[in-house]
């Protein structure tokens, strides 16, 4: 199985992206990530109220429509660099996930204790349910330690609960990768490996 989730509805169209072994659409490195092109498109009704809706993910905006209405709008100052929908912390209901390139780790809510914050630009993972029709912030991670290119939720184990795998590079290394396992623990997510 791979890590892209590609059904009909998903179209990845890049000049800087080269295949993996695995015949996916990988990035070639963090610094080409903000010159990559990628128009990702899915249609899923997430809320589970019968209406479909449109995730549009192009030139690091998303956007989601319903009916064709806007219903989401990522801020501009994030660079989503790819989205994925599912059940991340197991509850029974699917939420949008997004890997977003933004600077500094807390934004207007920076902890008093932080006299300096860090605005360079890191990776997070930040998840959003769908409930009366608006996306509501379910969880968000503070700076990443190593970014995540990409992210999946399966059943690596088959226990019926959905683990995350992540493809990590890093920040100094744009060439470097690995695959590591998460799994939701009610705060966050716990490495498995
Ligand atoms: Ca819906
Ligand atoms: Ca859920
Ligand atoms: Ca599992």
């Amino acid at each position: 199985m791979g890590l892209l989730e590609g059904g009909p509805g998903e179209v990845a169209a890049t000049v800087v992206l080269s295949p993996s072994p695995e015949g996916e659409l990988w990035p070639d490195s963090q610094s080409t990530l903000a010159k990559t092109k990628l128009v990702k498109k899915k249609d899923y009704d997430l809320d589970g109220d019968g209406t479909i809706e449109e995730y549009i993910l192009e030139d690091g905006r998303l956007r989601v429509w319903e009916d064709s209405r806007l219903i989401y709008e990522s801020p501009v100052d994030w660079w989503v660099d790819y989205f994925f929908l599912g059940d991340a912390n197991n509850d029974g209901l699917d939420e949008l996930n997004l890997l977003v390139w933004k600077a500094g780790s807390f934004g207007r809510h920076k902890p008093l204790w932080l006299e300096e914050e860090d605005d360079s630009i890191k990776n997070h993972l930040f998840i959003f349910n769908l409930a009366d029709g608006k996306f509501k912030p379910l969880w968000q991670s503070s700076n990443l330690s190593r970014p995540n290119y990409r992210a999946a939720l399966i059943d690596s184990n088959g226990d019926g609960e959905l683990e995350l795998l992540a493809l990590e590079g890093s920040y100094a290394d744009g060439r470097e990768l690995r695959l590591t396992l998460w799994k939701w623990d009610g705060w966050g997510f716990s490495r498995l490996e």
